[in-house]
Order: structure tokens, then C-alpha cells, then sequence
């Protein structure tokens, strides 16, 4: 099926946030309650229709490589449009981890990606950090990003999440390095399966997952 628009997302944070399952839950609409840690990096595609343009959303999951001190390769990062950057409401570490994923965006993005973050896991009502917030705006250095509180569990807000994504692209696709499908020529190299390439068929990238794999299992 043809797309107006391709937009690669990534969604980056603290091993368990729940990265995985927050893709799950928008693609397959399930939530698998006890699963493995997601090794190395994979991704999923769906479309998005926004007033008269489709958007193909091309999200990609990583593990939370920063407990291990490996940074995901830059090639990952490339041609990225957006960073969804997540943390898990009801655990500070992760939010305090939120600051090694502001230096790997700002070290390893084209210029200026959609940065939207994620507070997942707002089902678990008890145990969740108070002031969240001001403790996210104090690391994010007083910018204002958009802040979503989600449950993959319950589904809260991950439709909203990545609709706000799409509709903010549609809205000034060229600050965020989208280009409208028919204004590339064949050769550009932003077409779905180039894409594809920098991930898979990168030493850097095999690198990383043969670490991770190492370390984790
Ligand atoms: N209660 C609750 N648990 C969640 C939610 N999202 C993920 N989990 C659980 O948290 C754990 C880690 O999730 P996972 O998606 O693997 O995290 P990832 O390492 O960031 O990919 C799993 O046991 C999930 O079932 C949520 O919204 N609510
Ligand atoms: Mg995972």
C-alpha cells in the first residue's frame, strides 16, 4: 500500500519501561504480561491516515542498553524523526536514567527530531512517583516536551501517543526531516527499505546485539 509520509520513530529508555510492550499493544493490540528481554533491535510498521495523508509509522524497538554501557550505534539513529523516550512512572532510576538518553539523541540525531516522552505503567495507581513532572522537566533541562502518561497494560493514551506523533509531523513535516512521498525520486535514500538497511546489514549494529547478547542471556 502506498504512504504519504514515512516517519522513523524510535522508542529508547530504561530496560522494563516498556518498550516492547507499548509496540505490542499499538500494532497487535496485546499485552503479554511475562516476556523475554527484547535482544537486539527490531521494527514494525503501521499506517496512520491523518485528514487526506497516510503516515506510515516505522517504529523501532531497542533494549535498554544503557545498564550494559553500550550506546545504540549513531547508524540506528539515523534518518530518525522521532525519539519517544521512555520511563516507568511507578521507578525514579528510570527517570534519572532519562539524562543518558538526552545526550545519546543530542550526540547522535540529525539536528532536530520530535522528542516526546513517556511515562508508562499509570495502571500501577500506588506506587507511582510523586511530582513527576517537575522531576522529568528539571532532567530534560526545563524543555518543554510533551509528556504522555500510557499503560500498555490498559491501553491508556498509546493510540493518543503515536497520533500526536503522526499529527505533529502533518503539521510541519520538513522540521522533523519528513519528506511528502511524492516530492522523492527513486534514488532518495529516506525510502522504506533503506531505511531498513542502516539496522540489519550494519557492523556497528551486529556489534551491538552480539554485546547485549553476551551480557543479558
Ligand atoms: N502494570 C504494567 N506493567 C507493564 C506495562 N508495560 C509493561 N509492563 C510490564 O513491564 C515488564 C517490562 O516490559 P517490556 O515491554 O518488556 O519492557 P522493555 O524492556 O522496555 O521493552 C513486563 O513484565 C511487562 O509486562 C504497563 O503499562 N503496566
Ligand atoms: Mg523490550
Amino acid at each position: 500500500m502506498s504512504f504519504d509520509f514515512l516517519c522513523k520513530t524510535i522508542l529508547v529508555g530504561a530496560s522494563g519501561v516498556g518498550k516492547t510492550s507499548l509496540i505490542q499493544r499499538y500494532i497487535d493490540d496485546i499485552f503479554i504480561p511475562e516476556k523475554d528481554s527484547t535482544i537486539g533491535i527490531d521494527y514494525k510498521t503501521k499506517d496512520v491516515e491523518i485528514e487526506d495523508s497516510t503516515f506510515r509509522l516505522q517504529i523501532w524497538d531497542t533494549a535498554g542498553q544503557e545498564k550494559f554501557h553500550i550506546s545504540l550505534s549513531s547508524s540506528i539513529y539515523k534518518n530518525t524523526n522521532v525519539l519517544i523516550v521512555v520511563f516507568d512512572l511507578t521507578n525514579k532510576e528510570t527517570v534519572n536514567s532519562l539524562e543518558y538518553y538526552f545526550t545519546e539523541i543530542e550526540n547522535n540525531c540529525r539536528k532536530n527530531p520530535l522528542i516526546v516522552l513517556v511515562g508508562n505503567k499509570c495502571d500501577l495507581i500506588e506506587n507511582q512517583i510523586e511530582n513527576v513532572e517537575e522531576k522529568v522537566k528539571q532532567i530534560s533541562n526545563e524543555k518543554e516536551f510533551k509528556l504522555f502518561k500510557t499503560s500498555a497494560k490498559e491501553r491508556t493514551n498509546v493510540n493518543e501517543l503515536f497520533y500526536y506523533i503522526a499529527k505533529t509531523i502533518k503539521e510541519n513535516p520538513k522540521k522533523y526531516g519528513v519528506i511528502k512521498q511524492n516530492k522523492l525520486n527513486k534514488n532518495e535514500n529516506l525510502k522504506e527499505e533503506n531505511l531498513k538497511e542502516v539496522d540489519l546489514n550494519n557492523d556497528d549494529n551486529n556489534n551491538f546485539n552480539n554485546k547485549k547478547r553476551n551480557k543479558c542471556c
